[in-house]
């Protein structure tokens, strides 16, 4: 039940020791999404996208959005709007950080000589199109744009379309048009939802079918994206799946109680679904109480307080007795964010199996990640930290590999060759190293 207003805006709190094991397991779940039932919402919406490419985009764009255009796409150069010169700025300091971060990640290429004479070799080469997909929604979100396009950029994708719902008089926002610019993109699609992201999948008259589309969205989008994923026809991969926003924040005795309330709240204002959780290792009542007091007092100064009396009632503060718990739990829910605000946090970062992306210690906000420091905020959320990365320069990457043998190294290896293709009763494969080696004799 959402916080009425004036009453205290706070979490649900759990002792680790008095749950069951069924109990506990339950504080891991995500809220169960009904699939099928967004799927069945979603596939019409695909299917005619397909069928009717742009009039279908513009169809949808007129329902959802409430917005009239009389096209779907944007090409480069862009009009870069007038910025205020601190934005503008701002957005160039994220910018070169996120470049610089993402830039270290162009791993070198590799050759190992594994036999005499028996070269293998990986190299990388881009994905030639990606899309990118922009959120619009509650808030406008050139950050987005960013932690999408410079690992993009980085990579070396000859083509970055992006999509984003349009703004009510139908212009993109001036921001996003900004980092869309610095990242060279060839083309905006100014649409959302399933429309934009099956517009990039199949392509249409002016939407430019792309390989790879990636980006957080609503369930819809994700639906979108994963139906697209499906179809061969469409051949286009995915970063991830996505469900909503979280952290999970480690407190103890030596954490300040405003700083730790803080990041539960930037979290918690993203949405109402937002998933919030705060392990408190070892606090007393009185020291639990003054988080939860900051929590309340912090949340009611905000201008999106409403969302908030929505996503902390929703959210729990489990207490743990020692860090090994704190870990273990943390690593069992496998947060998107993981924010250590105990005492020698850093020594803790080793303990860490399952998260997307960690804030390590009293002056590391999540917020630093979520726009400027250089790592990056497009992260797997609901618990897919336990088989998927964040999106990086590598998401955008293909690894290729070669050999080149020489006689000497056909030599050395045919036999092995040859035996094992006998075990798979796999002649033709014997006789490609077998025909060599008589002309070598
Ligand atoms: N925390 C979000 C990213 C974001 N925050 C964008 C602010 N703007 C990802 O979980
Ligand atoms: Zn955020």
């Amino acid at each position: 039940r959402p916080a009425a207003p004036g009453e205290q805006i706070r979490m649900r709190v759990f002792a680790a020791d008095d749950l069951s094991p069924a109990e506990s397991t339950a504080l891991l779940q995500r809220p169960i999404i009904d699939s099928e039932e967004i799927m069945g919402r979603v596939r019409p919406i695909v299917d005619a996208v397909r069928a009717n490419g742009d009039a279908a985009v513009l169809e949808f764009t007129a329902k959802f959005d409430r917005v009239k255009l009389d096209h779907v796409v944007e090409r480069a150069p862009f009009a870069v709007p007038d910025l205020p010169a601190n934005v503008r700025a701002a957005i160039d300091q994220a910018y070169a950080n996120v470049h610089k971060f993402h830039s270290a990640q162009l791993g070198a290429d590799t050759c190992v000589e594994t036999m005499p004479g028996v070269k293998c070799a990986r190299f990388s080469r881009a994905i030639e199109r990606v899309g990118l997909y922009v959120p619009g929604g509650t808030a406008v979100l050139p950050s987005s744009a960013l932690m999408l396009g410079v690992p993009a950029q980085v990579a070396g994708c000859r083509e970055i379309v992006l999509a984003t719902p349009p703004r009510a008089d139908g212009t993109i926002v001036p921001e996003v048009l900004y980092v869309a610019h610095k990242v060279g993109a060839s083309a905006i699609v100014k649409a959302g939802g399933a429309q934009a992201i099956a517009a990039m999948a199949y392509g249409t008259e002016t939407v430019p079918k792309v390989d790879k589309i990636c980006g957080p969205g609503n369930q819809y989008v994700t639906a979108a994206k994963m139906l697209a994923q499906n179809d061969t026809a469409a051949m286009v991969s995915i970063d991830m799946p996505a469900g909503p926003s979280e952290v999970l924040v480690v407190a103890d005795a030596s954490s300040n109680p405003a700083y730790v309330a803080s990041d539960l709240l930037s979290q918690a204002e993203h949405g109402p679904d937002s998933q919030v959780v705060l392990l408190a290792v070892g606090l007393n009542d009185l020291q639990l109480a003054a988080i939860e007091n900051e929590v309340h007092a912090q949340a009611s100064r905000l201008p999106r307080v409403d969302i908030v009396r929505q996503s902390i009632p929703k959210s729990f503060c489990l207490r743990v007795s020692s860090m090994q718990e704190a870990m273990q739990f943390s690593n069992a829910y496998g947060p998107e964010h993981l924010i250590l605000h105990n005492d020698r946090a850093a020594d803790y970062v080793a303990d860490v199996i399952n998260a997307g992306s960690v804030f390590v210690g009293p002056y590391s906000p999540e917020s630093c990640g979520d726009y400027a420091s250089g790592t990056n905020h497009t992260l797997p959320t609901y618990g897919f930290s336990k088989m998927y990365s964040g999106v990086n320069t590598g998401t955008f990457l293909k690894h290729i590999t070669s050999q080149e043998l020489t006689r000497e190294g056909l030599a050395n290896i045919g036999q092995t060759v040859m035996t094992l293709a006998e075990v798979e009763e796999l002649e033709a494969h014997r006789n490609a190293v077998a025909i060599r080696l008589r002309d070598m004799e």
